[in-house]
């Protein structure tokens, strides 16, 4: 009988109940060599740990990660924890012989990533395995798109359209929390939901973004202070004091890639009415695809060698169990959901540590992305960019 895998989990927030979930039901649903235990959760606060321990189903509480990274009875830390904070738990857990999962963006900066980057290549020496969250490339409709793309069903890319769209920052009066701190979070939509698109579209085309050419835009400057500091939203105190808001809210980049596509990127929280619109298109030489996560079970694929007169885009259930992962999940035509992408994840991950494989994306892929956020960040910095229109703006009467 080969021993559990005893995970710790730093983090109990949205991501840290995420993955616990996944840890409770990645073995119930995929063949794994070994079963993970849920042995250690980490909070800054004593009893809300505790309570978030028997809520997740966790043995003990702990609030001193680095307590966690001492013990030789605990085989992977998962870190879920705020980007300010991802650099030095990792390669501390990893130098003490830990497999790291962590969540996206891997770092607040290119130096962070790379030093995460370094620490995973010399632990990987070791047999020891790291691992990003980059979630959405375990939504089967998007595995499926990047096989149709390296089966050639989609010829040369010529486009790649990405929207990361959110609303729960539309109201000015939601509370200031972490994601709206530059120190904490490193960066706001860009790097928060930008950074899913930027790996989706490199996951799907195989294609690297090379160049880069942004917009940041922030609309709110300030928040009421003292709101739900980890949740998504909600509204604060209207009139309590505010605090400045230090990240965007609205990233636009167009992008270059090395197999010689073009692409476009929108991220944003204030699309009003989008709650989660992670969308990706590709325009090939030979045909499309497009995924809207609102609509996740299902991609749209236009095949441009279809019979002239009977083209058009079809929509595949991607609920069959030829289709990525749904085979351990449901009957075809019942679909999965948010959550099944973290428990997709965490099972490729236990995979990869039990058969010594190098788990994606890695750190080095997750330190692309970083570098792809870096260059946003110094576009955008770049005012000179913008080409002012000559003619004047038109007047009320005309
Ligand atoms: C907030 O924008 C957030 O929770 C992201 O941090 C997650 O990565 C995304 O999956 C859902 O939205």
């Amino acid at each position: 009988m080969t021993p559990p895998l005893r995970i710790g989990q730093i983090g109990y927030a949205f991501m840290g109940a995420a993955h616990s979930h996944a840890w409770r039901t990645a073995h119930r649903f995929f063949d794994l060599d070994r079963t993970p235990e849920l042995a250690v959760l980490v909070g800054r606060t004593e009893s809300k740990t505790i309570a978030a321990a028997a809520r997740f189903g966790w043995a003990e509480a702990e609030t001193d990660w680095r307590r966690l990274i001492e013990r030789d009875d605990i085989d992977v830390i998962d870190i879920c924890t705020p980007g300010d904070s991802h650099a030095q738990i990792a390669i501390a857990a990893l130098e003490a012989g830990k497999h790291v999962l962590c969540e996206k963006p891997l770092a607040n900066s290119v130096a962070d990533a790379r030093a995460m980057a370094d620490a995973a290549a010399a632990a990987a020496d070791g047999g020891v395995w790291a691992m990003c969250g980059f979630s959405y490339r375990r939504t089967p409709a998007l595995a499926l798109a990047r096989q149709l793309v390296q089966e050639g069903r989609v010829g040369d890319i010529r486009h790649v359209r990405a929207q990361y769209l959110q609303d729960w920052l539309s109201n000015a009066d939601a509370p200031l929390t972490w994601r709206l701190d530059r120190e904490r979070a490193g960066s706001g939509s860009l790097g928060d939901i930008g950074a899913h698109s930027i790996d989706a579209a490199q996951f799907v085309t195989g294609q690297a973004v090379t160049a880069v050419s942004a917009t940041l835009e922030t609309f709110v400057t300030s928040r009421p202070l003292g709101g739900d500091l980890v949740g998504l939203g909600g509204v604060g105190q209207a009139d309590a004091p505010r605090g400045p808001v230090t990240v965007d809210d609205a990233a636009l980049f167009s992008a270059r890639f090395d197999g010689g596509a073009i692409g476009i990127f929108e991220a944003t929280r204030f699309a009003l009415g989008r709650r989660n619109a992670m969308r990706l298109e590709v325009n090939g030489s030979l045909g499309s695809v497009a995924f809207d996560f609102e609509d996740m079970n299902s991609l749209q694929y236009f095949d441009g060698t279809d019979q002239e007169g009977r083209q058009g885009f079809r929509t595949i259930n991607v609920t069959e169990p030829v289709h990525p992962y749904t085979a351990n999940w449901w009957p075809t035509g019942h679909g999965l959901g948010y959550d099944h992408l973290f428990t997709n994840q965490a099972a490729d991950f236990i995979r990869c540590i039990t058969q010594g494989e190098q788990p994606r994306p890695s750190f080095q892929d997750a330190l692309r992305v970083q570098a792809v956020l870096a260059a946003v960040e110094a576009s955008a910095a770049d005012e000179s960019r913008w080409s002012t229109v000559s003619e004047p703006t038109p007047t009320k009467d005309d």
